[in-house]
């Protein structure tokens, strides 16, 4: 007789240095873009549930902010630490580390992850920019003496290749439950947050490397009115000069944002959005743990 296998429920954190393409995984697994992503480090800056359901097991993974050691800033020290916990009461861990390269910030992830009583499975990432596949095999040897890893998986984030072993190599290690989250839905993050997400997204995509660091985003009022999301976000900045190149000559670069930020609402939403931008100015948030909080940073 055909027997049942009994369902499996569990929690899958995704973390690793800036930049190396942990978000660009957690979309791909999900087969939707759920999590902004940017070349430029520190895009992640809040955890993040996606939830994938399947015929028998539902997944939890936990895109994370990337762990670095630079940075005095309280902003850095709230990205570290929210990441840094992540790894607690996970099921099974991702490391996401970039093809050929093993740097300070990599090895920081490292030690943090040996304290973790997780099976660690390494993904390396960006296997598409490399030239010579022989070049790998090193690599991905060296990275075996380090630890006692549960597996070594070279893939594409961006292009897909071998997620799927990914996903089923983590799968395995998830416990026999029902499932924790109702099968239609996402994340467990609300519509508010992923749009002021998708702001952010254009901005930091958008402005040179120094300026988005700056910025934070928050949604004044998100309304549903005749078959229209109405929704209004203010663009926070530091300083007025900031102010001035966000808006761009004439207001070109902030109705540009508006533009792309509107169209990624209206396709994740899957609804008609009507989005007004403002920028405003708070000095020193980034510095300041408590406006930190009130902006919704390390609270999760
Ligand atoms: N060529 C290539 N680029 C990739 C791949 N995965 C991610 N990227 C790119 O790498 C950059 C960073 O990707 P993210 O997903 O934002 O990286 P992250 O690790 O989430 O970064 P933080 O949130 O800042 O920690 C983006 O420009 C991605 O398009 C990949 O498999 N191949
Ligand atoms: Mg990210």
């Amino acid at each position: 007789m055909f027997e049942e296998k009994p369902p499996r429920c569990g929690y899958v954190a995704i973390v690793g240095r800036p930049n190396v393409g942990k978000s660009t995984l957690l979309n791909q697994i999900l087969g939707q873009k759920l999590c902004i992503t940017a070349h430029k480090p520190q895009t992640t800056r809040h955890r993040i549930l996606g939830i994938k359901s399947e015929i028998g097991i539902q997944t939890l993974y936990v895109d994370t902010p990337g762990i670095h050691g630079g940075g005095k800033r309280a902003l850095n020290r709230v990205l570290n630490r929210s990441a840094s916990s992540a790894v607690h009461d996970v099921d099974a861990i991702i490391f996401v580390v970039q093809a050929l390269i093993w740097s300070d910030n990599d090895q920081l992830v490292l030690d943090k992850l040996k304290k973790s009583e997780a099976p660690v499975f390494v993904a390396v990432n960006k296997v598409d920019e490399v030239p010579e596949k022989e070049l790998l095999f090193p690599f991905l040897q060296q990275l075996s003496e380090m630890h006692d890893f549960a597996q070594i998986i070279p893939i594409s984030a961006k292009k897909g290749s071998n997620v799927e072993h990914l996903e089923t190599a983590v799968n395995q290690m998830l416990p026999e439950q029902m499932p924790i989250y109702p099968e239609d839905q996402l994340t467990d993050r609300s519509e508010r947050f992923l749009a002021a997400e998708l702001v952010r997204e254009q901005l930091t995509r958008m402005l040179d490397q120094e300026l988005p660091y700056g910025l934070s985003v928050e949604i004044e009022r998100f309304k549903y009115e005749n078959n229209v999301n109405h929704i209004h976000a203010i663009i926070w900045v530091e300083r007025s000069g900031q102010k001035g190149i966000v808006i761009g000559k004439g207001g070109r670069q902030l109705k540009e944002v508006g533009t792309r930020a509107r169209k990624a609402m209206e396709k994740l939403f899957d609804n008609k959005v009507n989005l007004k931008l403002w920028v405003k100015i708070k000095q020193g948030w980034a510095d300041d743990e408590r406006a930190l909080h009130s902006l919704g940073y390390g609270v999760e």
